[in-house]
């Protein structure tokens, strides 16, 4: 054992197990309704909504416990039309020159293109700024283990809370994203990870078509019988 390690009682309800099963059940039917969304209202949304998800991903296992994250909150109607013409001058290259058309094709169900007006339709952007490595007061350089596997579990965990409380994100990548640096003034040891509008859907929101694959193409078993 490592003579650093401290250790503290565990604090563990331990359900009965028809709570245990009822859970899982409401939370899975939960999570199931959960939809990109790509058109949003405008209609505002309590801060507090945002700050207790931000809360929750924060919480998020992380490689050594370094928390190699930063989440900016933007609001502000000025930096989201930014935001806005920053991405779409991205997404405008990507879509005519980056992507192939093998990729064009993957993503053709989901009918998406260049314009991205939800970035300046929905209240909040939560753009995620990941940390390769931390800065110490003396500019020294730490280095953060599993920094991206880190950001993905804090994502996840960010969107299933504002599901949760009956909100709608959209993951969006619009990269390259360096813009989103400068125009969010970040320290050099952050790189952006993901934007993800949140808000309440357009009354006339659509989402495609598209199914999860069953149960039995994402899980083997090797069980004892
Ligand atoms: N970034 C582009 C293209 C795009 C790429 C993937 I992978 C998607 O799942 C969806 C879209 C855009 O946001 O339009």
């Amino acid at each position: 054992m490592s003579d650093t390690a401290q250790f503290t009682p565990l604090e563990f309800p331990r359900l009965e197990p028809e709570e245990q099963i009822a859970r899982s059940r409401v939370f899975c039917e939960e999570m199931k309704h959960r939809r990109t969304v790509r058109s949003f209202s405008r209609d505002p949304v309590p801060f507090e909504l945002i700050e207790n998800a931000i809360k929750t991903a924060a919480s998020a296992p992380s490689g050594a416990n370094q928390q190699p994250w930063t989440f900016v909150i933007v609001g502000s109607a000025d930096i989201k039309r930014q935001i806005r013409e920053a991405a779409e001058a991205e997404e405008r290259e990507n879509y005519a020159n980056r992507m192939t058309p093998e990729w064009l094709g993957a993503v053709a169900p989901l009918g998406t293109d260049w314009h991205k007006p939800h970035l300046q339709d929905a209240p909040y952007l939560i753009v995620v700024f990941m940390q390769p490595y931390g800065l110490r007061e003396d500019g020294e350089k730490i280095k953060h283990y599993y920094a991206t596997e880190s950001v993905g579990i804090a994502v996840g965990m960010l969107l299933a809370a504002l599901h949760h409380c009956g909100l709608a994100t959209l993951t969006h990548t619009p990269n390259p994203m360096s813009f989103l640096s400068e125009i969010l003034k970040r320290p050099q040891n952050e790189r952006a990870y993901v934007v993800i509008p949140v808000g309440y859907p357009a009354p006339d929101a659509q989402v495609p078509n598209i199914k999860k694959k069953p149960l039995e193409q994402v899980m083997v078993t090797f069980l004892d019988p």
